[in-house]
């Protein structure tokens, strides 16, 4: 038995009371889980999905390359089926399983269909299921498509190439500069996956405050007007802040809830940044932006700086162990009938009773 038995031993079981580096030792093996978790959840398998996600999670936080599988031990979240995944994969190098659904039909449609903006699961598994394959299906077929699932087969080739983070920040000075126009004073900040250090992402996520409560009100559309009226982008549609603190907090549990923030969710036009790939002199990119009154930016920065399985395991952690509803916009305590007041993220973690986990050690 090596050394990563007693280590693998201490492993917490929720994710959010562990640490995640972007880069961690066991990438086939996580890569391999989640490649059954994608398809666990085409087939509407959520259960079995979120098993292969929760495996693959464990994994990206031991401290060291798994060699043999009795160096897991009882670890907390790897069920049979991931057993057998990483047992195949650490012995042949591939588990037959995975490379069956990498090269099924039905995967790789639900896959070229789900990278369209605006199509999930549902749609490309009816596109699929009507018999459709190719892009190309859907134009000649004639098939029904929204304003932003046309925008996102418009734009499919850029919106598929990886954002780099120079390209998210100068977004982000964009931004900035059509907020300072409008509101002085107010924040611009870069979340999602570039907060947790990652290099490059499919998005860029921006969160909009002003430190004096209510000034962000009537913000975003005129920045969103003003970019467009500047050819900056490409498509947008806005949805209102319907949140309100006096009906309560929401029941936790329930689907994996959006959030009520105003919120834009757009197509950017940005300028070639001087590099190869660009001869056309512009790309498009996918860009959310989102407003947050101060009192609830600290919740909304924790909420959309991800990954998505470590604020899903924040919630089911504040839920089942602290009684505690958390969502982008409260922290709601059931036992004293009371939102807890935060003005950083350390003090959210304080108020879970959960050790601070800085954003690059949430890549789980
Ligand atoms: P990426 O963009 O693929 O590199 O990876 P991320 O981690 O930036 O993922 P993304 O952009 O889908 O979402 C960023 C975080 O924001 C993620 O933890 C989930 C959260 N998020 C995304 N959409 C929503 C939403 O509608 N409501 C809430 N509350 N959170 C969201
Ligand atoms: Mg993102």
């Amino acid at each position: 038995v090596s050394a990563l038995a007693p280590l693998g031993q201490q492993m917490a079981p929720y994710a959010c009371q562990r640490r995640t580096p972007l880069l961690h030792s066991n990438q086939p093996l996580t890569e391999a889980l989640e490649t059954l978790a994608e398809d666990a959840g085409f087939s509407g398998s959520e259960g079995r999905s979120l098993a292969f996600t929760r495996a693959a999670s464990v994994l990206k936080a031991l401290p060291g390359r798994l060699s043999a599988l009795e160096e897991l031990g009882p670890l907390p979240g790897i069920g049979e089926h991931s057993r057998r995944v990483i047992q195949d994969v650490l012995e042949d190098g591939v588990s037959v399983e995975v490379e069956r659904v990498k090269l099924s039909e039905r995967y790789r449609t639900m896959k070229l269909f789900t990278k369209i903006f605006g199509v999930g699961v549902r749609t490309a598994s009816r596109w699929y299921q009507e018999g459709l394959r190719t892009l190309v299906d859907l134009q000649e077929r004639n098939t029904k498509l929204t304003r932003q699932q046309q925008a996102g087969l418009r734009h499919y080739e850029d919106l598929n190439t990886p954002v780099e983070r120079g390209e998210a920040e100068s977004i982000g000075r964009m931004v900035q500069e059509a907020v300072q126009r409008f509101l002085p004073g107010a924040s611009v900040t870069l979340a999602g996956g570039f907060r947790r250090g990652k290099p490059h992402g499919h998005d860029v996520d921006l969160l909009l405050t002003h430190p004096e409560a209510g000034r962000e009100a009537g913000l975003l559309s005129r920045v969103v007007s003003w970019l467009d009226s500047q050819g900056l982008i490409l498509y947008q549609h806005s949805q209102e802040n319907s949140f309100a603190l006096h009906e309560g907090p929401e029941p936790p549990g329930g689907r994996d809830v959006l959030d009520r923030f105003e919120r834009c969710f757009s197509i950017f036009r940005l300028e070639a940044q001087g590099r190869l790939g660009a001869a056309r002199g512009w790309k498009a990119v996918r860009v959310d932006l989102v407003v947050a009154p101060v009192g609830q930016f600290p919740f909304a920065l924790l909420g959309w700086t991800g990954s998505r399985h470590f604020e899903r395991e924040l919630r089911r952690f504040a839920g089942h162990e602290r009684k505690m509803v958390l969502n982008s916009h409260t922290l709601y305590d059931t036992r004293l009938n009371l939102f807890l007041p935060a003005a950083s993220e350390e003090e959210i973690f304080q108020h879970l009773g959960l050790e601070y986990v800085p954003p690059t050690q949430r890549n789980a």
